[in-house]
């Protein structure tokens, strides 16, 4: 594994498919209420979803996919302010969905993050999306006091440009003052691996159900699920409990 040479300071984790399968059956028909409440006949089934990951960033999916099918609209004097309307709306739908607790975290996440902080590493969160969906997921799955176990919470509009654009990472790092030598960013796609890679960072993939298959090359390992991690950081728990 990674930084096998140094100390090992801060993990940055996305949230994404990486902390949760959030996009299938969360963000994917939150796009589709919100198109629905605005009387819009658009639709994005499963697969059309999965094309559609390749743009990050809500509102930058929205557009893209009106360039594609609906590129008329594009000039509307009113269309920024439709697609922020709709970036709303799904938001909301959204939260709904995670507040009712159907996104549960993916294996191994819990307990990398649990052993992490009793390992004195500190947590961080590198996120296109909204930072309210941030701290909804991690209040529905770890309870109210997990946001506050990570030192800084990067997401959203936040910065300008999203990933791949390494913007987030940078701002992150910039948080948290340590070296990027001393972090791990852990992604599941493949934009979002080159986010960290082109900031600079070690990055662990982790595939989710729409990345399987992507290219990972760059990347310091690709795990199944975070329970690997997890497995590790007890192991040297253990370690420093002998020592
Ligand atoms: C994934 C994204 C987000 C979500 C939708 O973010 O690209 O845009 O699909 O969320 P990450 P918003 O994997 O970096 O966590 O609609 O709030 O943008
Ligand atoms: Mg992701």
């Amino acid at each position: 594994m990674a930084h096998a040479h140094r100390p090992l300071q801060a993990l940055i984790f996305d949230v994404d498919g990486t902390l949760a399968e959030t996009e299938k059956d969360g963000h994917r028909p939150a796009f589709n209420a919100a198109f629905a409440e605005q009387g819009l006949d658009w639709h994005w089934d499963e697969q059309h979803y999965g094309d559609l990951l390749a743009v990050a960033g809500g509102k930058e999916r929205i557009r893209h996919f009106v360039a594609q099918t609906h590129s008329e609209l594009l000039a509307g004097e009113h269309f920024d302010a439709l697609i922020h309307r709709l970036h709303r709306q799904k938001t909301a739908h959204y939260l709904a969905r995670v507040a009712a607790g159907s996104l549960p975290l993916r294996p191994g996440v819990a307990e990398t993050l649990r052993a992490a902080r009793s390992l004195g590493i500190r947590l961080a969160i590198a996120s296109t999306t909204t930072l309210d969906n941030v701290h909804a997921l991690l209040n529905a799955t770890l309870g109210p006091s997990a946001s506050s176990w990570f030192d800084v919470i990067g997401a959203g509009d936040v910065v300008a440009a999203k990933k791949p654009d390494p913007a987030i990472y940078h701002w992150v790092l910039q948080k948290l003052d340590l070296p990027k030598s001393a972090c791990l960013a852990i992604e599941d796609s493949r934009i979002g691996l080159l986010a960290a890679r082109a900031a600079g960072l070690a990055c662990l993939v982790t595939p989710s159900a729409y990345s399987a298959g992507q290219d990972f090359s760059g990347a310091a390992g690709v795990i199944e699920d975070l329970s690997v991690l997890s497995k590790n950081l007890v192991r040297r728990q253990k370690q420093v409990n002998q020592n």
